[in-house]
C-alpha cells in the first residue's frame, strides 16, 4: 500500500507506565507512515463484573501483583507483528484482527489493556497523518459540546470514607458553553471546599478529586453540595442540578443493599423509594447504577418508576458492550449508557455500543475510569458522538483537568459550537 496515501503501520511499541492512583497500565506507540501516536489505557476500580478482561502480572514481586508487563508483551509480541503493513485508519479491520488474534469473548486471552492501548492509538495516528483534530477525523460534523458530570463529592469504593453513593456530581446545564459550565464546576468546588472547612469536615481529596469528608448522612452530602451551589451563586435546577453514580453493585449482599453511612439496608423496592424520595427533594436528574449489575428485575421497575423524570443510567449493567445493551433494551432496564473504552477493549466495540444506544434513542455518556492518565481520547470522543455528556471527575487533579483543558481547546477549535441542551429528556 502507498505509504503517503494511508497511515500504514511501521511499529508498534508499547510500555509499563503508572496510572493516577500509581498503578501500572499500559501505554502503547504506533507508527504508521512516518507519524507516531501515544495512548494510555485507564483502569476501573468499581468494575463490573462482566467488563472485559483487565490482563495483570499476579506477580507479586512487582507492583504487588499488578504489574501490565504480560499484556505490554502481548502488544509487542501477538498483536503487534500482525498490524504491521496494515491501514491504521481502517478501524474496524484493525479491531476485528485484534479481536480475532485474541479469540476469547472477553479479551481474556491477551487483555483488554492491550488491544485498547492499539485500538486507541491508531485512531490518533490516523488523525494525525490525515492533519485533523482527533474528534474531526472521528466526525467531521462534529460541533455540540458536551456538559460535564462534575464529581465533587466522591464516596463508596473511590473513597476512604465519604457517603454511600460513589459519586455526586455538578451538572451546569445552565452554562452558556463549555467554558463556562467549567468555571461553574470550579466556582462551586471552592465553595464547598470553603464549607467543609467551616463546617470542620476534611478537604482532601478521592480518586476522582473530589472531597471526601465523614459524613452524617447521604442527605448531609447532598445538601452540603446545593449550599455551595447557591453560594457560589447559581440558581439550583435551573443553572446546575445533580447526578448520582450510586455503583449500587459495590454495597448489594445477600440480596440487599447496606447503606453504610445512613445505617440501613433495603431491598430493591426500598431502594426505589430511596431514589423517589430523594428526587422528590432535590434536583437530580440522573442516576447511574441505581441498582446491582444482576438486578435486572430491579432495573426494568426503577426504569418504570423513574424513567419517564430523570436518566437511568447503566453501567455495570452494561459494561458498554452491546450483547448487554440488546438486553438491557429488551427488558427496558434504563434510558441512558455509561460509555467506557476499556470495559469492551476497542475503539469499533465501543461506536457499536453508541450507535446501538443511538438507534433506541438512549441518552450516552462518555466516561473516565477512576484510574486515569494524562491521555484526552475521551475528550474528542465525547465531541465526535454527539451524546452532549461527560463525565471525567471533579475540576482538580491533571488526570481530570487533563480532559477538561482539551475540552476548552476543542471548544475554540470548532467555532460555531453549542453546549448541548441535554435536559431534553426530562419531560
Ligand atoms: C464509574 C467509574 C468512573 P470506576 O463507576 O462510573 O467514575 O468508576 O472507574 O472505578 O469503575
Ligand atoms: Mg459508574
Amino acid at each position: 500500500m502507498d505509504k503517503t496515501l494511508k497511515p500504514i503501520i511501521e511499529k508498534v511499541h508499547a510500555r509499563e507506565i503508572l496510572d493516577s492512583r500509581g498503578f501500572p497500565t499500559v501505554e502503547v506507540e504506533i507508527t504508521a507512515s512516518g507519524h507516531k501516536s501515544i495512548s494510555a489505557v485507564p483502569s476501573g476500580a468499581s468494575t463490573g463484573e462482566f467488563e472485559a478482561l483487565e490482563l495483570r502480572d499476579g506477580d507479586a514481586k512487582r507492583f504487588h501483583g499488578k504489574g501490565v508487563l504480560k499484556a505490554v508483551d502481548h502488544v509487542l509480541n501477538n498483536f503487534g507483528p500482525a498490524l504491521i503493513g496494515k491501514d491504521a485508519s481502517n478501524q474496524k479491520e484493525i479491531d476485528d484482527l485484534l479481536i480475532n488474534i485474541d479469540g476469547s469473548s472477553n479479551k481474556s486471552t491477551f487483555g483488554a489493556n492491550a488491544s485498547l492501548g492499539i485500538s486507541m492509538a491508531c485512531s490518533v495516528v490516523s488523525a494525525t497523518f490525515y492533519n485533523k483534530s482527533l474528534y474531526h477525523f472521528l466526525n467531521p460534523n462534529s460541533n455540540v459540546m458536551p456538559v460535564p458530570m462534575i464529581n465533587v463529592l466522591n464516596g463508596g469504593m473511590h473513597a476512604d470514607q465519604g457517603s454511600d453513593l460513589q459519586e455526586i456530581m455538578l451538572f451546569p446545564h445552565g452554562a452558556k458553553n463549555f467554558k463556562h459550565s467549567l468555571q461553574m464546576g470550579s466556582e462551586v468546588f471552592h465553595c464547598l471546599k470553603k464549607e467543609l472547612k467551616k463546617q470542620g469536615l476534611g478537604t482532601t481529596v478521592g480518586d476522582e478529586g473530589g472531597f471526601a469528608p465523614a459524613l452524617k448522612s447521604n442527605d448531609h452530602a447532598i445538601e452540603l453540595l446545593l449550599n455551595s451551589i447557591e453560594k457560589a451563586g447559581f440558581n439550583i435546577g435551573n443553572d446546575i442540578s445533580l447526578a448520582l453514580d450510586v455503583a449500587a453493585s459495590s454495597f448489594y449482599k445477600n440480596h440487599k443493599y447496606h447503606l453504610k453511612v445512613d445505617g440501613s439496608v433495603l431491598d430493591t423496592d426500598g431502594m426505589i423509594g430511596f431514589y423517589e424520595d430523594l428526587i422528590k427533594k432535590y434536583p437530580i436528574v440522573s442516576i447511574e447504577d441505581g441498582l446491582d449489575e444482576n438486578d435486572w428485575e430491579g432495573w426494568a421497575n426503577m426504569n418504570k418508576v423513574l424513567g419517564s423524570k430523570i436518566q437511568i443510567v447503566g453501567d455495570d449493567l452494561t459494561v458498554t458492550n452491546p450483547k448487554k445493551l440488546e438486553k438491557a433494551i429488551e427488558q427496558n432496564s434504563m434510558n441512558s449508557i455509561l460509555i467506557k473504552l476499556n470495559q469492551i477493549g476497542t475503539v469499533s466495540e465501543t461506536i457499536k455500543a453508541i450507535e446501538m444506544a443511538k438507534k433506541n434513542n438512549m441518552n450516552y455518556i462518555i466516561s473516565h475510569r477512576s484510574g486515569e492518565t494524562e491521555d484526552t481520547f475521551i475528550s474528542d470522543l465525547s465531541v465526535a458522538m454527539d451524546g452532549g455528556q461527560i463525565k471525567t471527575g471533579s475540576v482538580c487533579r491533571s488526570d481530570r483537568t487533563a480532559k477538561y483543558n482539551r475540552l476548552l481547546r476543542i471548544e475554540e477549535e470548532l467555532q460555531n459550537s453549542k453546549l448541548c441542551n441535554s435536559l431534553n429528556f426530562i419531560k
